[in-house]
């Protein structure tokens, strides 16, 4: 199967515990490769767009706060089938429920404060890779 790609977003808890560099060496260590990334510290208007799915959700306020409690960092993954390979590496939304040896089971503190994202599907991978980064970049790393 060819390579593809996902979008992750290592997230400020994981800064905040000085896990960041685990996280994405963890991921390494499976086989994905760091195709672009880049740290940023995402605006209230940033982080309540690429959330806007789950506007309506209770937790949205919450959501958005703590993606804007300090700096995260996205990254352009490459894997065979790297949408369910990054969905399967990270765990459950909520550590208690990860499966051992996942990201969130290792590495997170609740099920807000989880420590990375993974894109869903290969249309939201594309689409939440044009979020972070350029045309250009997107380009560049393939
Ligand atoms: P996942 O990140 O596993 O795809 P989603 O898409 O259901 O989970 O939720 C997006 C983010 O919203 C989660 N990563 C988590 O930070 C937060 N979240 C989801 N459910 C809850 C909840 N019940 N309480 C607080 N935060 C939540």
């Amino acid at each position: 199967m060819p390579d593809s790609y996902t979008l992750t977003i290592v997230k400020p808890d994981a800064f905040g515990s000085n896990k960041a560099g685990k996280i994405i060496a963890h991921l390494e260590a499976q086989g994905f490769r760091v195709r672009a990334a880049r740290v940023l510290h995402l605006t209230k208007v940033q982080a309540e767009e690429f959330y806007s799915v789950h506007r309506e959700r209770p937790f949205f306020g919450s959501l958005v706060q703590f993606m804007t409690s300090g700096p995260c960092m996205p990254l352009v993954l490459e894997k065979a089938d790297a949408v369910a390979a990054l969905r399967k590496a990270i765990g459950a939304t909520d550590p208690k429920e990860a499966e051992q040896g996942t990201v969130r089971q290792l590495f997170a503190e609740s099920k807000e404060r989880n420590a990375i994202h993974a894109s869903d599907s290969d249309e939201n991978a594309a689409r939440e890779s044009r979020f972070f980064f350029s045309e250009s970049e997107l380009l560049a790393a393939r």
